[in-house]
This record gives C-alpha cells, structure tokens and sequence, in this order.
C-alpha cells in the first residue's frame, strides 16, 4: 500500500509520502502517525472488483426493478466493464426521471451488501489499525452516485462531523469503484486541519448545492491542500474534522464511490454518552434537501 499521493493543479501542493509495506492487511505505525497528523490517508488497492460484486449485483437489481416500473430499457453491456455499463444504466432512469436517483441512494443504504460491504474484512483492517480495535459502522451506508456535471448533491468544503455528530475521531472511508481522476471530480483535503476543531459551516447554504459548506474565511486559511487521485479499490480514511470537498463530475461516467463512517467506542466522550449520537437538525435539513429549490 503507498500512502496518500498528492495530485493538484497548479494552487495545490504536491506532497509525495513514501510507500509503505506492502500487505493490504496491514497499517503501518508510520502510515498511523501521517493519518493522525493529516487527518487522512490514502490506502492503495485495499478492495478488489471481486470484493464489491455484491454491491453491483444488488444495484442492478434495484436499478432493473426500476427499469421495468418505469418501462426504461436498458443498453446491452457489449464491451463496457460492468461500472461503465451500470453508469449507463442509471443515467438513463434518470433521464426518464430524475429523482429515481434519490429513490436508488436510498434503496442502496438499505441493501444487504452494503452492509456486508462496510464491514468487510480488509475495511475493517484499515478501521482497526488506523483508529483503533474497537468501532461500530455508522447507519449511513453511503453508495455516492454523483451524476455527470450535477451540483445539486455535490459536497463543497465541510467537515463530515458538522453532518454526523458522535465521536470526532470518527473515520470515513472514501472508496470508488472505479479509476477518478481530475476530471470526474476527485476529492481535494486540506491536510492538518483536523486539529483546529470544527470550523463555522455557512448554515442558509446557498441555491447550488445542498450542503452547508465551511465560512470562507476558514478556506482562506488552508495551505496543505491535495486533490486525491484514485484508482478502483483504492481507500481513502478520513478523519471526521479533515475538511475536504469534491468537485463536478466532468466525465462522461456516473462517479460510483463506497462511502461508510466508523465510530470509536474508546472515546472517552462517546463512551460517556453511552456510545448516544446527537441529533443534529442542522445536518438533516441541509442533506434532507433533496431537490434544487425552483429559481423564481
Ligand atoms: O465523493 C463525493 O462526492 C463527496 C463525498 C464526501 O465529501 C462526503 O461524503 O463527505
């Protein structure tokens, strides 16, 4: 596994961690103290495709119950992999109607192999030696599905504690099921941050996205900052106070991403509330918005 590789464009820096074992079943005491001075890290070729079969499998299953509801017909697969093909699938039920997206991002919250897959063996591992032996998955399942050229669902700069509260070690892992690259919008994480606690979020967000995203002025502060290229497989940790952010989907293809947190229940004030998570009203009514607001 190589640590987080550093990819930007010319305002962001280059950072060239070095590689490090190579056991996919293993986190290295060095790859440790760079998550816990980053506040994330890029862990290489962790998953294979075989690894979330399932996932696909349940997704065309839903996507096809879908299809026939809505009388869609899908393209045959012909040469696609089968990632590009099922992106085909969804962009076409969306085309017929555009918030079966929603009704999809749900239905996956809820699949069996969503929930096999959060706490797959490997991910688990990762988990453990990047956090700590003992955690629970968080009940968000995430399979982010972002749509070519959408803004609407696109997550500006936060922090995924201002959206999920509990313990803020809380780590998420970030994992697409496929190559992303630049173009189909590749995370950026301003490194380090982590340690200066939560930052203000713009609570009234604003028309083009749903998300609350971190006060400008917090931004302007940051220096360390690396867009994260990934291969298919690849796992991105990151701390629940790293603040990160995506951007559009310039690519032709549906940009399908694993996306599960995992809570310590070592931590001291977790521990204390009795392992209990706030509700947090200003998190579900940001998310909670689940259409763009009509532009008078
Ligand atoms: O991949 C994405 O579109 C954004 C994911 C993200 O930032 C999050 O879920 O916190």
């Amino acid at each position: 596994m190589t640590a987080i590789l550093a990819q930007g464009s010319s305002d962001m820096g280059h950072i060239d961690h070095p590689a490090m074992n190579t056991e996919p079943d293993l986190v290295s005491s060095t790859q440790k103290q760079q998550y816990d001075r980053d506040g994330a890290i890029m862990m290489r070729n962790v998953l294979c495709e075989s690894d979330y079969q399932d996932v696909m499998d349940d997704l065309q299953t839903r996507m096809q119950l879908l299809a026939d509801r809505e009388g869609v017909s899908f393209p045959k697969q012909g040469d696609l992999p089968r990632i590009g093909w099922l992106s085909e699938c969804l962009q076409r039920l969306c085309q017929k109607d555009s918030r079966l997206q929603g009704v999809l991002y749900d239905a996956m919250s809820r699949s069996p192999a969503m929930h096999r897959m959060s706490s797959h063996t490997k991910l688990c591992e990762v988990v453990s030696g990047l956090m700590g032996p003992d955690f629970e998955v968080h009940a968000r399942l995430i399979l982010i599905m972002a749509l070519p050229q959408a803004k609407w669902h696109l997550a500006g700069w936060h922090q995924d504690w201002y959206y999920n509260e509990g313990p803020q070690s809380t780590m998420t892992l970030w994992i697409p099921m496929h190559d992303v690259g630049i173009q189909g919008g590749a995370l950026t994480v301003a490194l380090g941050k982590h340690r200066n606690g939560l930052m203000g979020h713009c609570e009234e967000g604003d028309q083009t996205t749903k998300w609350h995203t971190i006060k400008q002025k917090h931004v302007d502060q940051f220096s360390d900052l690396v867009q994260v290229e990934a291969k298919a497989g690849d796992c991105l940790a990151l701390h629940a106070l790293a603040p990160h952010r995506a951007y559009v989907n310039m690519s032709s293809q549906v940009r399908f991403v694993l996306n599960f947190r995992y809570l310590d229940l070592r931590d001291p004030g977790y521990l204390e509330s009795g392992w209990r998570v706030k509700q947090i009203d200003h998190a579900r009514q940001a998310l909670g918005r689940s259409s763009e607001p009509k532009v008078a």
